[in-house]
């Protein structure tokens, strides 16, 4: 594909309800990682004048928004769902053009986020709190949910839509406002879903949208005492400092890190749904998943057979252009994205792993002009070797071999991380122990460790979360806090904690 009209598109920040240029007035390209000729737009590089002004926007839209009645804030949020419905088919391609998955999976993308709208507009009539009994007489006792303030959202590349509609449609349905900083590699679909959002009569100042200037917009966020809740999904390292930098002014924080994910193959296992599993949870999204599957750990006796099918399936699929619909897998997001998989290919092999299949990057005909790389498989991979502890986000499955169901579930919880995790068994005593052992915030069995829900809990455990949850109602507690009211009606002064009988 070649340059198109797009070309000279300059987008803009989003701020108190105006389309605006950054303050420095300094731009960045968005460019097509299948094809890095193509330049998809010019966005605004944001430094910390415009978080300011994105901020207080946020902080005077907060004392409006957060007394409009919740089923009313979900009205609008019924509308925006309808909206990214009506326009699914366009923005899977604006995402495809500027992420790299292939069409199916940036479908699904969308998908996520019109059905997280849907689910979460619906939890504006249903933000249940506790009516319980007071210890003392004529007075009533109960909790509700009230919004916490200005929230910033700070969102991956690898699911351009979802994850931001994760953090951004809870908050608002919980009363917050909304400051939104994208990855720098997917601004397009920040873009789209805020104009929806928009479009949808979210007023102005609710949600505000700045662009670029990664670490330095996000230490903005960080240290602004206005901002009172910090969603972030990206990696460990980062998730450290956005923790560490939010302390200070005792933001509420929730993070989403890394994964070091696991599909656990046991003997009684149906080889051919595992090798289908393992390919999708492997190499989907060219595994920059974070509940990509990138360890398989797999008995000895089936250790062969499934080695041979999961390889000759990995060879045969067709990488490329996300928007052909042929192409299997996609480009890494960017250059940068195709170096750290390289680096882990070779550390592989100095560490002494098999390669049994790819480990180089694609780059003849057209494919030059795109972060293409093979799908990588290593065999007779060590639990302790690198590239079976660290997060690759990339095309790269480490095959491990174990004697029994308990090594394979230690070898499971042998990482830093702990999001995902699935077992393949017929035998379901085992399924359940594995289920209950694995110590992750999800699990499957007999399914990849990908394809998590919008209305159940996701997130995890150890170096991968901080303990809060976002999807599923789980969400409301990130983007709410409890108070508890006390009505008493007596009209006289009734003690509590004073030690008297009142029968
Ligand atoms: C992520 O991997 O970054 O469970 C999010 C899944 C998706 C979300 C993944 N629904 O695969």
């Amino acid at each position: 594909m070649s340059t198109n009209t797009a070309k000279s598109a300059t987008y803009h920040n989003f701020i108190d309800g105006s389309w605006v240029p950054s303050v420095s007035g300094a731009l960045f390209e968005n460019r097509n990682p299948a094809d890095t000729e193509d330049l998809i737009g010019v966005f605004q590089r944001s430094t910390a004048e415009d978080v300011a002004r994105a901020v207080g926007a946020a902080r005077s839209a907060y004392e409006r928004w957060r007394l409009v009645p919740a089923p009313k804030r979900a009205e609008l949020l019924f509308r925006a769902a309808q909206l990214l419905a009506d326009r699914k088919e366009s923005l899977a391609r604006d995402m495809t053009r500027e992420m790299g998955k292939v069409l199916d999976e940036t479908r699904g993308d969308v998908q996520e986020a019109i059905d997280m709208t849907f689910f979460m507009a619906g939890e504006g009539r249903r933000q249940y709190g506790q009516t319980v009994p007071s210890e003392l007489r004529d007075k009533f006792a109960m909790s509700i949910r009230q919004p916490v303030g200005v929230a910033a959202v700070i969102t991956p590349w690898n699911f351009p839509m979802a994850i931001p509609s994760w953090k951004i449609i809870p908050a608002l349905v919980c009363g917050n406002t909304v400051v939104f900083k994208p990855a720098t590699l997917t601004p397009l679909s920040a873009l789209n879903f805020v104009r929806i959002l928009e479009e949808a009569g979210i007023p102005p100042g609710v949600v505000n949208l700045v662009t670029g200037g990664g670490a330095d917009v996000v230490n903005a966020l960080l240290v602004s005492d206005a901002v009172r809740v910090v969603s972030f999904t990206g990696s460990t390292d980062v998730g450290r400092t956005v923790s560490g930098q939010a302390s200070p002014s005792f933001k509420k924080v929730h993070l989403e890190m890394g994964g070091k994910n696991v599909i656990l193959i046991m003997d009684d296992a149906n080889l051919e749904l595992a090798v289908e599993g393992c390919l999708w949870g492997g190499f989907g999204t060219s595994g920059q998943r974070c509940t990509a599957a990138s360890r398989v750990v797999v008995h000895e006796k089936v250790y062969k057979p499934f080695l041979e099918q999961f390889v000759a399936r990995a060879k045969a699929l067709r990488v490329g252009d996300g928007l052909d619909s042929q192409t299997q897998m996609g480009p890494s997001v960017s250059q940068g994205q195709l170096e750290t998989v390289m680096k882990y290919v070779e550390i592989g092999r100095a560490e002494g792993a098999r390669l049994e299949c790819g480990g180089h990057a694609l780059t003849s005909g057209a494919l030059a002009r795109g972060y293409f790389h093979e799908p990588t498989i290593f065999g007779d991979v060590a639990p302790s070797m690198r590239i079976a502890q660290e997060e690759i986000f990339g095309p790269v499955v480490s095959v491990i071999q174990c004697k029994s169901f308990d090594e394979a579930v230690e070898i499971g919880n042998g990482v830093q991380y702990g999001l995902s995790a699935s077992i393949y068994t017929q035998d379901l005593n085992r399924a359940f122990a594995a289920m209950r052992d694995m110590y992750t915030g999800i699990f499957y069995v007999n399914a990849p460790t990908i394809g998590a829900e919008v209305h159940l809990p996701f997130g995890g455990t150890k170096a991968t979360g901080n303990g809060h949850r976002e999807a599923g109602t789980a969400a409301l507690d990130v983007f709410s806090e409890w108070k508890s009211i006390y009505v008493d009606f007596s009209g006289r002064l009734q003690r509590a904690q004073i030690d008297t009988t009142d029968l």
